[in-house]
């Protein structure tokens, strides 16, 4: 149930290793897409794989779920205004599938989840079909991979998978080992679902650490990159790197299940979702001022250049993006100034016109890098350009 980023891969994937696969998904654009072999998500050599399976008829996309042995919950669960979590789609999902129930049958929730919906979708399960309580098998099992090398995640990670039972765990182990080379982790629903909070909040607490000392070594006036590589000599010191702020659709947004249930002790996994945040914007300030010094030093406005849109290296991908951000609200403050934005990994955007990066480099007075995009680690530095590098393109 979903075709989306991680549904559609795993159902693939799954078929690949010759499981008959039905992918569901509302969208019937996505359905009848995928149908015709296209992906609607960006992942290398994925669609290869999806032509293999419609043509080995391991695999169909339908808007209407049909019975099975085993269900997986794959949608997304977005967070509402206030940061409390939406798990309507989980629910939407599983109501849809609830008249298709058997005894005996599977049924996995694998959608990032606040700690304790898989309790929570049991409950519904039993309460709308008594007949089934106790009589099929229900789990969590998140999954971890990362866009653009999904393929190889997806059958090498390991996996944590809680049931509510023993039995319902053991069951779920017994169809991810079908395809899953990683190891197979059991534990229980509640824990399986603060396991996924907590990697990804885990990287956002030690991004924002990150994040927070390129803020002091700039008041310091130390170069941030030499030192983190430096403290990283320290055997048990690993500091990951500063940028720009902390985008995506899942490490910005994972934390908020976390400190929407327990506000009074997540003190650091909030603090952290603020340091990110703010980051963005200190970056946006630090443009700002970088132009209007300029302009009071040579009396004109400088050609600025904003490198990268996207939320991470070398993808497409502008979902919550902090360099997105940053360049809007330097374009809303551009007062007449020439503002060149560069993304190499697309061609066309519906809101920014694009420069070409050599393009744009070779005009700019004051070059932003956001995005530490391959193309700009070949740029060569010059004398005659401003820089404002928030992502260590030059480290030295
Ligand atoms: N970032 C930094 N500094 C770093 C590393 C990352 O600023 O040293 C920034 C990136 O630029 C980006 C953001 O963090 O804006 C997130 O990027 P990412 O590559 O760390 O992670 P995602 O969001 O693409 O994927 C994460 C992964 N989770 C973890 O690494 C714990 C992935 O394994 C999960 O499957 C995925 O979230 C998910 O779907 O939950």
């Amino acid at each position: 149930m979903g075709l989306g980023y991680i549904g559609l891969p795993t159902a693939i994937i799954a078929a690949k290793s010759g499981i008959d696969v039905t992918g569901v998904d509302i969208n019937e654009k996505v359905v009848n897409q995928t149908n015709a072999g296209l992906l609607h998500i960006v992942e290398p050599k994925l669609e290869d794989y999806l032509k293999d399976v419609l043509k080995a008829g391991l695999f169909r996309a339908t808007s209407h779920p049909v019975e099975s042995d085993a269900f997986f919950i794959v949608v997304p669960t977005p967070f509402k205004g206030d940061h409390q979590p939406d798990i309507s789609y989980v629910e939407n999902a599983t109501r849809m599938v609830l008249p298709l129930l058997r005894p005996g049958n599977l049924f996995v929730i694998e959608s990032t989840s606040p700690v304790g919906t898989t309790e929570q979708i049991t409950k519904l399960i039993y309460t709308e079909r008594p007949d089934l309580k106790n009589a099929i098998h229900i789990a969590y099992c998140p999954e971890r991979v990362l866009p653009g090398n999904v393929i190889f995640e997806l059958v090498n990670n390991d996996r944590v998978i809680g049931g509510i039972n023993e039995e319902s765990t053991e069951h779920a182990i017994k169809f991810y080992s079908q395809f899953v080379k990683g190891e197979l982790h059991p534990t229980n629903a509640r824990t399986a679902e603060l396991c996924k909070l907590t990697e990804n909040s885990s990287r956002d607490v030690q991004i924002a650490f990150a994040n927070e000392l390129s803020m002091i070594c700039e008041q310091a006036d130390i170069n941030v990159w030499d030192l983190i590589e430096l403290a990283n000599k320290h055997p048990r010191v690993n500091i990951l790197q500063p940028g720009c702020g902390v985008g995506g659709h899942c490490i910005a947004v994972d934390p908020y299940f976390i400190t929407a249930a327990y506000p009074n002790e997540a003190k650091i996994i909030a603090t952290a979702r603020e340091i990110n945040n703010y980051k963005a914007q200190w970056c946006a300030e630090r443009v700002k001022n970088a132009m209007l010094e300029f302009e009071l030093k040579y009396s004109r406005k400088p050609v600025v250049a904003m490198m990268g849109l996207a939320f991470k290296p070398n993808i497409d991908d502008l979902r919550e993006s902090p360099s997105k951000r940053i360049t809007t609200e330097v374009l809303q403050s551009k007062n007449n100034a020439d503002i060149l934005v560069v993304e190499p990994n697309i061609k066309e955007h519906n809101v920014f016109k694009l420069t070409p990066y050599q393009e744009a480099y070779q005009r700019a007075d004051l070059v932003v890098f956001l995005t530490a995009h391959k193309e700009f680690m070949k740029l060569e530095w010059r004398d005659d350009k401003v820089y404002l590098d928030f992502c260590g393109i030059f480290k030295k």
